[in-house]
């Protein structure tokens, strides 16, 4: 037997100081449909995601709570896992990084770090921002008028005295300018990778990699008065998921090195520096890849608490429908960019593209199917070169979805699928089967199969992105559950003539504004 082509794709882990937004919805989204796709393309897949429990930012938040830090993080962590489930994520695994597992991970890989003579003890003083987690050198801070000091990001920064452990960063500028240039695919979009190549151009610090002021992170191994750094912490999830320390189990070797780090622009450093240069240091595989998508605005504001204009995904959900939102937030913006989150966008993209274009394809020909076939898959007879052309555009759809897909251009791929969409629908307009139906039944049939055959390839197509719509798609063409892959898009799953087909129903209902809703908006 071929050994099955194996893909580990990961979210970053959330804090766990807040509750799940937009923007964590739509990085694990994200990933979530390179994970179907990547499935459905006979890959093992292995999709982590998971919640970053330890550090200052999360114990300060459980104070604030009023609750110890172990009881705070399981509750919200549950939190993360529900939304996973509101949004049809498929992941394979949840990690938290209070789990034994991880620990032992973090342990063994700081332990290899110390053989390696890659960890030193010194002391720390300088600037942290909690907030972001991150040590900031003072020529990155700019003074607000109060006289504060401020990161790049905004967050406040605080003064900090301790002993530390150090990672030897400094050392690892050469190799990682190496590695840039002999993997180029390493950071994507190359904007994000140029940001990146400059910047450890610019030279390298060791880092600061314990602290010892607080003790809610996993101890270091011989050391108990320090407790690590929380992004080296954070960072091994994506290997004690695979079962490091374990490097010769079967999960480890089929997994590791993880195929794509999803993350956003935010938290690039982290995973395209210091991540690479921890794991080389430690004898380890960098990941293949990391992309960096941008942030959301929510009607062109920037997203914040203190604005009060968090998008909350189940809000999201509940007005618009799940599969409505998962197309919306991969088609609006090419993936890397920032995006603005707009109601009139949404629902121009609802009315337009699904209800129009797909949904009505959909309903128009299974509803004349129904009516004039007896309710099942209809004979074809000879086919037209024009029947031909548009059954072959819906195949060959797999090689132009496939390279934009392994490049995470998302909405490239579902402007190719609608391609074909709209294709189909000129294709109905031209034919005219209500027209046939009158003077060539037997063409009406033929018309009718091409288009019913051309929906199962398009269903199949969006199953990643919009899993139930598709599914019920799939389920009115009566297409078997094990007949749903790539390996049957062409003739090998194609419909049988005579098969019964169940009663058609709508699949993407047009956005209708209630008058509240239309009222309160002016
Ligand atoms: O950074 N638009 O966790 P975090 C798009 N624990 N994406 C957004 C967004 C927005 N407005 N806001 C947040 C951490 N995100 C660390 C990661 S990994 C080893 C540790 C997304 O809870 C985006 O993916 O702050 C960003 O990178 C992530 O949420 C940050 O999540």
């Amino acid at each position: 037997m071929v050994a099955r082509k194996a893909f580990y794709v990961t979210t970053p882990i959330y804090y766990v100081n807040d509750d799940p937004h937009i923007g964590h919805a739509y990085t694990t989204l994200a990933c979530d449909v390179l994970a179907r796709f990547k499935r459905l393309d006979g890959y093992d897949v292995h999709f982590l995601t998971g919640t970053d429990e330890h550090g200052q930012k999360v114990e300060k938040a459980a104070k604030m709570a009023g609750v110890d830090p172990q009881s705070f993080t399981d509750r919200v962590s549950g939190n993360f896992r529900a939304l996973a489930r509101a949004m049809n994520f498929s992941n394979d695994d949840f990690i938290r990084t209070t789990e034994p597992r991880h620990v032992r991970a973090a342990q063994a890989i700081w332990q290899k770090l110390v053989e390696r003579g890659e960890i030193y003890l010194g002391s720390y003083s300088g600037w942290y921002a909690v907030r972001d987690e991150a040590f900031y050198a003072e020529s990155e801070l700019t003074k607000r008028e109060d006289g504060s000091l401020v990161a790049p990001s905004g967050a406040p920064v605080e003064w900090v005295e301790e002993p530390s452990y150090f990672f030897r960063l400094s050392a690892w500028q050469e190799r990682l300018l190496e590695f840039y240039e002999s993997h180029p695919d390493f950071i994507a979009p190359p904007s994000r990778r140029n940001e990146v190549v400059s910047f450890v151009r610019g030279g390298l610090l060791d880092l600061s990699v314990s602290r010892t002021s607080f003790d809610w992170g996993i101890e270091v191994p011989g050391d108990p008065d320090h407790v690590m750094y929380v992004w080296l912490d954070a960072l091994t999830n994506y290997i004690s998921a695979v079962g490091y320390p374990d490097t010769g189990s079967e999960t480890y070797r089929k997994f590791w090195p993880a195929d794509l780090h999803m993350v956003g622009k935010d938290i690039l450093r982290f995973h395209a520096v210091y991540w690479p240069a921890f794991l080389m240091a430690a004898g380890l595989e960098p990941p293949r890849r990391v992309f960096a998508h941008g942030w959301w605005t929510n009607e062109g504001q920037k997203i914040s608490k203190s604005l009060g204009n968090v998008i909350i995904p189940y809000d999201l959900i509940e007005r618009y429908g799940l599969d409505q939102v998962r197309y919306f937030l991969l088609r609006e913006v090419p993936f890397g960019n920032d995006g603005d989150f707009s109601h009139r966008s949404m629902v121009t993209r609802i009315n337009g593209e699904l209800a129009n274009d797909y949904g009505n394809l959909c309903q128009r020909v299974l509803s004349m199917i129904a009516r004039n076939c007896d309710g099942a898959v209809p004979t074809p007879a000879t086919l037209t070169t024009e029947d031909v052309e548009l059954l072959s555009a819906a195949e060959a759809l797999l090689e132009r979805v496939r390279p934009a897909l392994d490049a995470q251009a998302f909405h490239e791929a579902l402007e190719t699928i609608w391609s074909v969409v709209r294709a189909a629908n000129v294709y109905v307009d031209r034919q005219a089967p209500w027209t046939l139906r009158k003077s060539d039944t037997e063409r009406m049939a033929t018309v009718l199969y091409v288009l019913a055959e051309t929906i199962r390839r398009l269903a199949i197509f969006t199953q990643p992105f919009m899993p139930d719509a598709s599914a019920l798609i799939l389920d009115q063409l009566a297409v078997p559950a094990e007949a749903r892959d790539f390996s049957r898009i062409g003739e090998a799953g194609a419909l049988t003539a005579g098969t019964p087909l169940p009663k058609p129903s709508g699949v993407f209902p047009r956005y209708v504004e209630s008058e509240d809703a239309a009222g309160s908006r002016g």
